[in-house]
């Protein structure tokens, strides 16, 4: 049943990656793709609702791709693609705008938090309407399921309040998909501030470990991050919240359980756990660098992989488009 299932997801070429993007994204897709037809996106068109460099858009584009093949996304399994590379995106999210309520996508979180930071004349209408291009990513595919971090619920959400408004307008066409969050991971905050998510459009670059970050660097990013107050290594989100953001990070990379970490340094202070979780870290990112710098060595390899993405992705959209397009009254 699962093997007929879809999934979809995508990262945007906005920065460079780090760790929450590989424990909130693409290691759970690496997993998922076993068990679902999977389709894995490099969403640029999302990229440029903020100004993005042309050159570095180019090469970011390029680098998420080897960063899906290094975590261990299978080509033979998934489907890569850039989005730009299939404009059914940009058609149906069109399609889509002309149902969107304009008052839902001024309430999204995500551009509330954006657009604060710009004057009004200078946000992009292309901020507000970000998730009708999401949606039209997700539904193209028929997708059931979206993993995605915590932060992008609310997006998923108005692609499924969009297919059953399109369905029930013009008859069954999309499926209505749901988000798939993983309980543990989906939103690794800021080593700087751990109110704040980890986020790759920081300042701060001591707020998060990138995925290329050097070894000594992981390690002082690590030993200069914020604690809490206290002495003691546990975890409790409401009133050690830096502390359970490292305690978090350090399961994800030993595979270590919680309690089982708190009880390894329950006499011991932050100053051991920060060292033993730098070690940890750069042990655990270091052959994921090696893949990726292999693949930097060989972008024809990788172009090419991109080339037969988007023709798989564009057999199943295609369809998609077209129903929806003769549903609407498109001669
Ligand atoms: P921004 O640059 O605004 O922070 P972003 O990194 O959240 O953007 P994407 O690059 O599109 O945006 O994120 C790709 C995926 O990685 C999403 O599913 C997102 O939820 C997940 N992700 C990003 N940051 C984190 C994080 N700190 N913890 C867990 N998952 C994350
Ligand atoms: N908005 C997402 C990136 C994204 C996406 C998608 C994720 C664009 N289209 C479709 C899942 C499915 C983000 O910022 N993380």
């Amino acid at each position: 049943m699962k093997s007929q299932q879809t999934i979809f997801s995508g990262i945007q070429p906005s920065g460079d990656l780090h760790i929450g993007h590989y424990f909130g994204a693409m290691k759970n897709w690496v997993a998922l793709q076993n068990q679902y037809r999977s389709i894995f996106c490099i969403v640029d068109e999302h990229a440029i609702t903020v100004p993005q460099d042309p050159e570095k858009l180019r090469e970011r584009t390029l680098d998420i791709a080897m960063w899906y093949l290094a975590a261990g996304i299978d080509p033979k399994r998934s489907i890569i693609f850039v989005q730009s590379h299939n404009s059914d995106h940009t058609e149906l999210s069109w399609i889509l705008n002309t149902i969107t309520p304009f008052g839902e996508l001024e309430r999204m979180t995500q551009f509330k938090d954006k657009s604060s930071k710009m004057k009004k004349a200078g946000i992009p209408a292309g901020l507000l309407n970000y998730p009708t291009l999401m949606a039209a990513d997700i539904l193209l595919y028929q997708t059931d399921a979206v993993p995605v971090g915590e932060d992008q619920k609310q997006h998923v959400e108005l692609a499924r309040t969009l297919a059953r408004k399109f369905n029930s307008r013009f008859g069954v066409t999309f499926k209505e998909p749901k988000e798939l969050i993983q309980k543990f991971g989906s939103r690794i905050m800021s080593l700087q501030d751990p109110t704040k998510k980890m986020s790759k459009s920081d300042e701060n670059k001591n707020s998060y470990i990138g995925l290329l970050d050097a070894p000594d660097d992981i390690r002082g990013k690590i030993k200069i991050a914020v604690t809490d107050s206290g002495k003691e290594i546990i975890f409790n989100q409401e009133k050690k919240p830096a502390i359970a953001n490292l305690l978090t990070i350090f399961s994800l990379f030993s595979g270590l359980q919680i309690k089982d970490i708190e009880k390894k340094y329950k006499r011991k202070g932050y100053g051991e756990f920060k060292k033993d979780l730098g070690n940890i870290a750069v042990a655990h990112l270091e052959p994921l660098q090696q893949k990726y710098r292999a693949l930097k060595k060989n972008p024809e390899q990788v172009k090419e992989i991109l080339r037969e993405g988007v023709k798989s992705a564009k057999q199943i959209s295609s369809k998609t488009l077209a129903d929806a397009k003769q549903k609407i009254g498109f001669l």
